[in-house]
């Protein structure tokens, strides 16, 4: 029989959402349910289905496999990493389209790697621009300036590249004014700020109205701006600053935010960071699932 849900410590998800930010329309996740037990949510005491953000992670990995061609029966008993090897398989163009960038940069033909990147950008719109396009060439780069075969420059003109093409698709693409932000950021002494660029890209996708502030900032400040602005959550990208660092700035910022403001922070180790003030975002597809409640809840 399926656990009572704790809607306390859980953020669970209703049905409908789920439905929505999986794609899955409600026939077919109750009969994916039904038929396949593909998970088994939670309910409340009346009865009615809530999701946890892993199984709604499980129901996108199914989907993604069936998209790319799989039959439901034949996967539906895969391993979450065997999923998401099925799926990467068919992305093979977007492998492609890597390749071609990691060769452009090497050479520095800095008009050609912004026409490729715009042109992957509007093919495969922000969302999956950013899950497959933009963190994985920010891998490579990285894996090629790790052993030396890219040089600085090289890799100097990607991260440029992205962060004004991702910063003009923001500007482009204002939210609902109305709507309190998503505030994104890095805390003091975090330059990368990529990652936290291609977070903002990706919860505006999802439907957020979201201020990116740039990396690097204080805590007061990061607090006075989420006054400011009214934000719903501060969000704080963490790719090299050592947990005890991070740990240090996010409590202070933390203590210094109102009270209905939330801290969320994803990113290289910030699961240690995760506390009753600090909400871990595990990866992308968990910063869409949270973005969508929020809205739900909104709504
Ligand atoms: C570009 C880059 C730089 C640029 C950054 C420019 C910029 N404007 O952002 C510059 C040149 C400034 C730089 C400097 C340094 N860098 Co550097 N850099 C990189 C590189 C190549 C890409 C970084 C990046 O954007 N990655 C983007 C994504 C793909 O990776 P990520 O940050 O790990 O994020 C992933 C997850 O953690 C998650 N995530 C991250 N943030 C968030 C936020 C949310 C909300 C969510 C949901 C998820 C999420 O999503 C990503 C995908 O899974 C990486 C290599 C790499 N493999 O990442 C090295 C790398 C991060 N740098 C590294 C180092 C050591 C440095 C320096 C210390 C070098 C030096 N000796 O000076 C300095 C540090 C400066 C500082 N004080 O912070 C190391 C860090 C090692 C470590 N973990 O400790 C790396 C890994 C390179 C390496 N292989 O050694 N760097």
């Amino acid at each position: 029989m399926a656990p009572m849900a704790s809607k306390k410590d859980d953020p669970t998800l209703s049905f409908g959402t789920v439905s929505r930010v999986t794609g899955l329309s409600p026939d077919v996740l109750r009969a994916w349910e039904r038929r396949y037990e593909a998970v088994v949510p939670m309910r409340t005491p009346g009865g009615t289905r809530r999701y946890t953000p892993s199984q709604v992670q499980r129901l996108r990995l199914l989907k993604n496999a069936v998209d790319a061609g799989h039959r439901i029966g034949d996967i539906v008993q895969l391993s979450d990493d065997a999923l998401s090897e099925c799926v990467v398989a068919t992305r093979a163009p977007r492998r492609d389209s890597l390749a071609a960038a990691l060769e452009i940069a090497s050479r520095l033909d800095a008009p050609a790697l912004w026409e490729l990147l715009c042109r992957e950008l509007d093919r495969l719109g922000p969302a999956d621009f950013v899950r497959d396009v933009t963190l994985p060439l920010l891998q490579d780069v990285g894996d090629r300036w790790a052993t030396g075969s890219i040089t600085i420059a090289g890799e100097h003109l990607v991260t440029a590249t992205l962060r004004t093409l991702l910063g003009s698709w923001l500007q482009d693409h204002p939210g609902d004014a109305s709507v309190r932000p998503l505030l994104f950021s890095t805390p003091p002494g975090e330059t990368h700020e990529i990652s936290s660029l291609a977070a903002a890209v990706f919860a505006r996708a999802s439907g957020a109205t979201v201020v990116y502030l740039g990396p690097d900032l204080p805590s007061e400040e990061l607090a006075s701006a989420a006054r400011t602005s009214r934000a719903q959550a501060v969000v704080l990208g963490i790719a090299h600053l050592p947990v005890q660092t991070a740990r240090v700035a996010v409590e202070r910022l933390g203590a210094q935010l109102p009270s209905d403001a939330e801290l969320w922070v994803g990113g290289a180790r910030t699961q240690q960071l995760a506390s009753d003030r600090v909400t871990w975002i595990r990866d992308f597809d968990d910063l869409k699932t949270r973005v969508m409640g929020q809205q739900a809840d909104d709504g």
